[in-house]
């Protein structure tokens, strides 16, 4: 079976009936801070894709023809759907109708390929796919038809739909989905204390993990970061990171906007020439980036000062921003900067609009909520000194307790008293702030994109000359870190080009593939036995070094 283990692991009940008490759940599903807005912000822009704009009446009005199409096609509540769009209005229309239905998004990223596609369409026994015919050179729909004809696939998702944007080809056109009759049925309204939907953990396992949001805990989370971050219906906010990320779509991101009754303008990427043009166009005031875009945006700045203008706050997450960095924002943008932390799984910190800049530029903010339990902690889950280093880990109200059919990991990715083991080291200055030091999970940070070491290795010993397989961090000066595959050969070395060929092959998002690979006799061992990474990553770094 697929099935390895619950679906969903919840609160206990007395966390639950706090939670409710305080306020933060409020049995509303996510689709209702669409309907709200329209009730209250009707004729404001709430959506803009290029020349195309919608009303918050026109966007509420099309979801509801979405979603009874679909409806018609055979989603129904407590289905699953693998999205897989890029920035487009077509993703926004979409996520609501899922919601809408009670259906379930699985938030797939346009970088994803056959081994990741099929694999989720497959865990979660997708119901159907929906992609854009083609995006960033690349056509998703022949990604479809790999994905179609996958063993697991076939087995998990008997007759999954495809419904791609664009020319559809043999598949279902997004166009012809909606219901364009005058009565449309009502939608029986989701149980909000359900699964909302699906997003993908960075992860440090062989197969990425699904993290299970639901619509309580995600509502509040995207209404308290609202809050946090001023916005009101004069925001405007633009999505440049890929919208299906935890941090564009809720921090407070697509969902946050929409809620405050601002307008969202979707960037197909974040690139200066791309995104610069769009701000000036459209008055934006807020937009989030990971450090390396907010780099390149300081830099491409210089000349180009009058175009951001309009901006005044630019977020950062996703991977540390250093404080040199953080340092240059405001005089070379022009804006504030606020940083934020936040995982998929839950926790996310801001530093707040109103902190000192010592705090702005040195810490990766607060938590969200007075009722997020934030504990650093030594190896043996034991609080470290105040203002020391340590794990951090977390339970709260918008904090998972457990992946998606994952017994087993979740029994070590959580304590037993429900705490999420972030995988991060941190320090907690006084008034909660942190200070992202480190992390011990086994993962790569390529500048917000994260890598599981463990799934990146399982594929290079797919090869058949590769004994053994390590991938581990390596400095660089753009990323933060990019990621170095140490290989013990089996007989004689491959060449390394051949290691590349074979796993461009292996169907996998371009920023897990090796960005330099090293052939090894045999690996550094530690005192237990286990191979000794943090040997690995020194011997990379100082080839660096020497190579410069
Ligand atoms: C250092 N490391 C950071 C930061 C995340 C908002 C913002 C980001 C994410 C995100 C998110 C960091 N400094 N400022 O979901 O809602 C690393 C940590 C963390 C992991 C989570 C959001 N911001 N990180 O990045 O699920 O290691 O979420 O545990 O992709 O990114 O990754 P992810």
């Amino acid at each position: 079976s697929r099935n390895e283990g619950a679906d969903l692991t919840l609160w206990p009940a007395e966390f639950a009936e706090r939670y409710r008490a305080a306020g933060y759940w409020r049995g509303e599903p996510l689709d209702k801070l669409l309907r709200d807005s329209a009730q209250k912000h009707a004729e404001r822009t709430a959506l803009v894709c290029g020349t195309r704009r919608w009303t918050y009446a026109m966007l509420d009005e099309e979801v509801d023809r979405l979603a009874s199409g679909l409806r018609q096609r055979g989603i129904a509540a407590g289905d699953r759907v693998v999205l897989q769009l890029p920035n487009i209005g077509e993703y926004v229309l979409t996520v609501f109708a899922l919601f809408r239905l009670g259906a379930q998004p699985v938030f797939a990223l346009p970088a994803h390929r056959r081994s990741e596609i099929a694999y989720f369409c497959s865990f979660t026994e997708a119901k159907a796919y929906v992609i854009a015919a083609s995006s960033g050179g690349f056509d998703y729909r022949t990604l479809a038809r790999e994905v179609l004809v996958d063993e697991a696939v076939r087995a998990a998702c008997p007759a999954m739909r495809v419904i791609v944007v664009g020319d559809a080809a043999e598949f279902i056109s997004f166009d012809n989905v909606f219901d364009d009759t005058d009565t449309i049925e009502a939608f029986p309204q989701p149980d909000a204390s359900a699964l909302a939907f699906l997003q993908l953990s960075g992860g440090s396992t062989g197969r990425p993990k699904l993290i299970p949001r639901t619509h309580d805990d995600y509502f509040y989370s995207v209404r308290a970061s609202a809050d946090i971050c001023g916005l009101s219906a004069e925001s405007v906010y633009l999505c440049a990171l890929p919208a299906a990320h935890n941090f564009p779509m809720s921090s407070p991101g697509i969902l946050g906007v929409m809620y405050a009754g601002g307008c969202v303008v979707l960037a197909p990427d974040a690139s200066p020439d791309t995104a610069f043009p769009l701000i000036a166009r459209e008055r934006v005031t807020i937009t989030a980036l990971v450090p390396p875009l907010a780099i390149v945006w300081m830099e491409a700045a210089a000349m180009r000062r009058h175009e951001l203008e309009s901006l005044q706050l630019l977020q950062v997450g996703g991977s540390r921003l250093s404080d040199e960095a953080a340092r240059r924002i405001t005089p070379l943008l022009g804006c504030r900067l606020q940083q934020v932390f936040g995982m998929a799984e839950g926790l996310v910190n801001y530093t707040r609009l109103d902190d000192e800049e010592a705090l702005v530029v040195g810490t990766q903010g607060r938590a969200i909520s007075p009722d997020d339990e934030v504990r650093i902690v030594d190896d043996d889950d034991r609080d470290v000194p105040a203002g020391e280093a340590g794990h951090l880990i977390t339970r709260g109200p918008y904090t998972i307790r457990g992946y998606f059919r994952a017994d087993v990991h979740n029994a070590r990715a959580f304590t037993h008293d429900g705490f999420y083991r972030t995988g991060d080291i941190v320090r907690k200055l006084p008034g909660g702030y942190l200070v992202v030091e480190g992390r011990d999970k086994d993962q790569i940070n390529r500048g917000g994109d994260k890598v599981a070491a463990e799934e990146v290795e399982n594929h290079l010993l797919a090869h058949p000359a590769v004994l053994d397989a390590a991938v581990v961090a390596m400095p660089d000066a753009y990323l933060g870190e990019r990621s170095c595959a140490f290989i013990v050969p089996r007989g004689e070395a491959p060449r390394a080009m051949e290691i590349a060929r074979f796993m461009r092959e292996r169907g996998l998002a371009q920023y897990k593939l090796p960005d330099r690979i090293e052939f090894i006799a045999q690996f550094p061992k530690t005192g237990v036995g286990k191979i000794d990474k943090r040997a690995l990553r020194e011997r990379v770094s100082a080839k660096l070094v020497a190579a410069n």
